[in-house]
């Protein structure tokens, strides 16, 4: 079944990526769908929209397709909320805030709710985000209910994550406590349209001025109105990469298992011979790695 639905994800075939990505959410054959994924032809850009619940992160999301389509990249939005998918409310909801792209072949829009909730999801968000890479698409957006600590974990996972607030939330110092200003690439002052904005503005600028070293962006911008919406996506394209930090050991790791991954699947033979017993484990991925079986 599974050979079957990476063959199909190998040939463009949406609806199989659909399905593996409701595998991986779901935490069933996350192992081996990973292992099977071709490695990615392109570094795709990945950035993470966090912030708290109604703060208007699909809003911008959708917002955020329209300087992105117009550079001419395809792009994948990876939507993780935390509630049942049975309620289908969010998933609707999602769509319905982006009905423009609705039949656009270089957007994928994608809701995931996990069994065991956001901390489920999150954890298997590094097999997701490959799934879309590896598909082919150049930039892909998350969609994250901020957390506190949750953030520290998707940040590992993304090139650019940006933190969204708003004017009026009546618990402004919450984000200050959970340090959430301190994981921010870029923090955007969402519905800067609203009365209030200004007086929020200038805390945030000031409890970035107490953080250590260089303070992330502050940007102003309005879903509602479309205030600063293309400043927002070229501030992103202009960050450096986290991911593409070429003195991280992990990453030259992850492509070294990927190119594995694809010889493993060409050796039918060796595995035919491991499932038949003529090979035990340990000489099988010996044999493998190109080693010769006894050392
Ligand atoms: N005034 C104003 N309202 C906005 C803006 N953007 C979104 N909203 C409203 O804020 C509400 C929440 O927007 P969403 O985009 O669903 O927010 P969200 O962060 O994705 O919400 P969850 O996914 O439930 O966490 C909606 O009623 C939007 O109409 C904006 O720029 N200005
Ligand atoms: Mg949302």
């Amino acid at each position: 079944m599974l050979s079957g639905l990476l063959q199909r994800f190998r040939a463009g075939d949406r609806l199989a990526l659909a399905r593996l990505l409701s595998l991986v959410s779901n935490g069933q054959h996350v192992e081996a769908i990973r292992a099977a994924l071709p490695v990615p032809t392109q570094a795709s850009c990945v950035v993470a929209l966090t912030g708290a619940g109604g703060v208007g992160k699909s809003s911008l999301t959708g917002k955020l397709l329209d300087p992105i389509r117009a550079s001419g990249r395809s792009v994948a939005v990876l939507a993780c909320d935390p509630q049942s998918p049975l309620s289908g409310g969010a998933l609707l909801g999602d769509r319905f805030r982006m009905p423009a792209f609705a039949d656009d072949p270089g957007v994928y829009i994608r809701s995931l709710a996990a069994a065991g909730g956001q901390g489920a999801l999150a954890s298997h968000l590094d097999t997701l985000i490959a799934l879309v890479e590896a598909f082919g698409f150049e930039v892909v957006l998350i969609e994250t209910v901020g957390a506190g600590q949750g953030d520290t974990a998707v940040r590992a996972l993304v090139d650019v994550l940006v933190l969204l607030l708003q004017p009026e939330t009546g618990d402004e110092l919450q984000w200050e406590k959970a340090g959430l200003l301190e994981v921010a690439d870029v923090v955007v002052l969402h519905k800067a349209d609203l009365p209030g904005a200004d007086r929020v503005a200038a805390q945030i600028t000031a409890s970035l001025s107490l953080s250590a070293g260089e303070p992330p962006p502050l940007l102003r911008v309005s879903s509602r109105t479309e205030i600063g919406i293309a400043e927002l996506w070229q501030t992103i394209e202009q960050r450096p990469r986290r991911r593409a930090q070429r003195s991280d050991p992990a990453r030259l790791l992850r492509l070294a298992q990927d190119l594995l991954a694809d010889r493993f699947w060409q050796r039918a033979e060796l595995l035919e011979q491991w499932r038949s017993g003529q090979l035990d484990d340990l000489t099988a991925a010996r044999l493998l790695l190109g080693d010769s079986p006894g050392h």
